[in-house]
């Protein structure tokens, strides 16, 4: 009986049951989840907090940051740059790698969006955190090089979310499916709610920002067309839309019941692949999905396999119901063998 454990209680009974999980990376997942229930806090203060609204500076993305941007980034940056558990981070906060004191170094590289879906934060709509655990390949003798960083989503030890919504949800993977811990505040642990979730194979939901249609390179305007002629069109079923503006909102809910989320390229910036980075969002989203036996893929190969070229590499994103995922898929491959 699993269901009701806290959740470092749950990584050690894993452990015991024989699952490959380090006590450090054990550790490491535990100290992440007390900065988020940090900045859960801090969240659900909202205007009593006194500090909603932007902070007045970009970060390297060239995007407004909101003052709880920097407030929640250097709440797992100071957290986490102690605990002797990483040799090093990157938040898509900080243009450059976080370096960690050589005395407080350890074997893993945490990769962190502190606040997922800030601009919804003035407006009381769910925002989260997303991070994931790479191996430091020196481990903690040195401080990682930018290369170190450049490291494939395959090689993921651990990857999760936090979302802040009107219950607050820590979702961890470590390669071993997909598991949820709700936090329970009287108490202020994280305790065990969904073990082992399940996407379901087929959705007839989808979540994208129509407003950027005209942008979108062809396969995707001919999918989401499609989608729109219902049981008359092609796909013989009729569609439902979602836009949240918050992708883990968006992730969370296609956890729970099944759908498709896509943030395709588009010709806005052509010098942007996409708008969300791959190193702290595609690629721990896309862990997940797939170990909760859906598909992540740029649209056209998985996203698991793309080649890290810089900390704040950006990717096209297509995620969730894998017979779904598969149609996008199909719409771009046709147009490639068309072209
Ligand atoms: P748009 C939030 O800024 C984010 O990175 C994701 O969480 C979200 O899915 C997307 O951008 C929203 O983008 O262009 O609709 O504001």
């Amino acid at each position: 009986m699993t269901t009701g454990m806290k959740l470092k209680q749950f990584l050690l009974h894993e452990k015991r049951a024989g699952v490959d999980l380090p006590y450090d990376l054990i550790e490491l997942i535990h100290e992440v989840s007390i900065t988020c229930k940090e900045i859960a806090a801090t969240v659900s203060r909202g205007e009593l907090s006194g500090v909603l609204g932007v902070a007045g500076s970009e970060n390297v993305q060239g995007e407004t940051q909101k003052e709880l941007d920097i407030i929640t980034n250097d709440i797992m940056a100071d957290h986490l740059s102690v605990s002797g558990l990483v040799a090093g981070m990157g938040s898509e906060e900080i243009d450059d790698p976080i370096d960690v004191p050589s005395k407080e170094r350890g074997e893993y590289l945490l990769m962190f969006d502190p606040l997922d879906g800030s601009s919804n934060i003035d407006v009381n709509i769910s925002v989260g955190t997303i991070f994931s655990v790479l191996k430091a390949p020196l481990g903690c003798k040195e401080t990682p090089k930018l290369d170190d960083y450049l490291q494939k989503g395959i090689e993921q030890k651990a990857a999760g979310f936090v979302v802040y919504g009107p219950s607050t949800v820590f979702v961890l993977t470590t390669g071993q499916g997909v598991h949820m811990f709700t936090l329970d505040s009287t108490i202020g642990e994280f305790v065990l709610t969904t073990e082992g979730v399940s996407i379901p194979e087929e959705t007839t939901e989808y979540a994208i920002n129509m407003a950027n249609r005209r942008f979108w390179e062809e396969p995707m305007k001919q999918y989401i067309e499609d989608c729109q002629l219902g049981e008359d069109g092609p796909l013989g079923k009729r569609y439902n839309m979602r836009w949240v503006a918050s992708m883990v909102a968006e992730v969370y809910r296609i956890l729970i019941r099944g759908g498709i989320f896509m943030y395709p390229y588009d010709n806005r910036d052509p010098s942007k692949a996409g708008k969300l980075r791959l190193m702290y969002e595609a690629n721990p989203m896309g862990f997940i999905i797939e170990q909760a036996g859906g598909m992540a893929s740029t649209g056209h190969g998985r996203i698991m396999e793309v080649d890290s070229t810089g900390l704040h590499q950006r990717v096209p994103v297509v995620l969730g119901s894998a017979a779904e995922v598969r149609k996008v898929e199909e719409y771009h491959s046709k147009a490639e063998k068309v072209a």
